[in-house]
């Protein structure tokens, strides 16, 4: 379903949107069991930034199981990116976090586009809860009105798997108007690529499992249809 007049104006407004439900339980289900089955096979990626903390990670999860294509083409996510993205939808990247109870890392404050490099910005994430998320369990927080430009990122992280990049520092983002949500599993907080957002770590007694979607207005980065499909509209010639 598109989003109303009222819902854009937030999104414009903050760059942060919850959405509601977007997957059934069914499909959160089988999200689960496949996220599961990509552990098995040793795929995930889990980058160690903080002792002691783990993040259960894999980047492009549709490219090594393209059941995830399901979630990327659903009409409540894509309905929801065209509102604010226009008719021409490309994919960009989709991606599973999981945090385990007690032990799942934080997610340092940053800003996607410091990345993507988009010019225009327009593109967005959608992150869908496949556990029930709070705050209690390292619910994403987001800063509302922080998308309006990047900000150099001064925090240097030092990841022994992925090497040395920075991330925004604590003094540079006023954590006191962060918000987050609570999402049962299923539902999803679309946000904007400059967007300020992080998360505590988990040190509840529950996982925390999420997805993310990630689009572009097609055609923005140039990325080949090969690696990153149309999914609505036409790619500009
Ligand atoms: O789930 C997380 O902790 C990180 C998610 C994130 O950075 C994103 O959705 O862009």
């Amino acid at each position: 379903m598109k989003l109303s007049d009222t819902q854009i104006e937030t999104f414009r407004r903050d760059g942060v949107l919850p959405l509601g439900r977007v997957l059934d339980e069914a499909t959160v289900a089988s999200a689960c069991e496949h996220m599961e089955a990509l552990q098995k096979r040793d795929l995930m990626d889990n980058p160690s930034t903080e002792p002691n903390r783990t993040s259960i990670r894999l980047l492009n999860v549709s490219s090594f199981d393209d059941w995830f294509m399901n979630i990327v083409t659903n009409d409540n996510v894509l309905d929801a990116a065209e509102s604010v993205l226009g008719p021409n939808i490309q994919y960009f990247q989709d991606n599973t976090f999981q945090k385990p109870a007690r032990e799942g890392s934080s997610t340092s404050w940053h800003q996607d586009n410091v990345w993507w490099h988009a010019d225009p910005p327009n593109m967005v994430t959608i992150w869908i809860a496949l556990d029930d998320v709070d705050a209690s369990n390292g619910g994403v927080r987001y800063i509302p009105g922080s998308n309006t430009g990047l900000i150099a990122p001064e925090l240097e992280i030092n990841d022994p798997k992925h090497g040395t990049y920075k991330l925004l520092a604590p003094d540079q983002v006023d954590d006191s108007i962060a918000v987050s949500f609570t999402l049962p599993a299923g539902h999803a907080v679309m946000h904007h690529c400059l967007t300020i957002h992080g998360a505590p770590p988990n040190d509840s007694d529950r996982l925390r499992r999420g997805y993310t979607v990630h689009l572009q207005q097609a055609g923005l980065l140039k990325s080949s249809p090969e690696k990153c499909p149309l999914l609505r509209g036409k790619l500009p010639v």
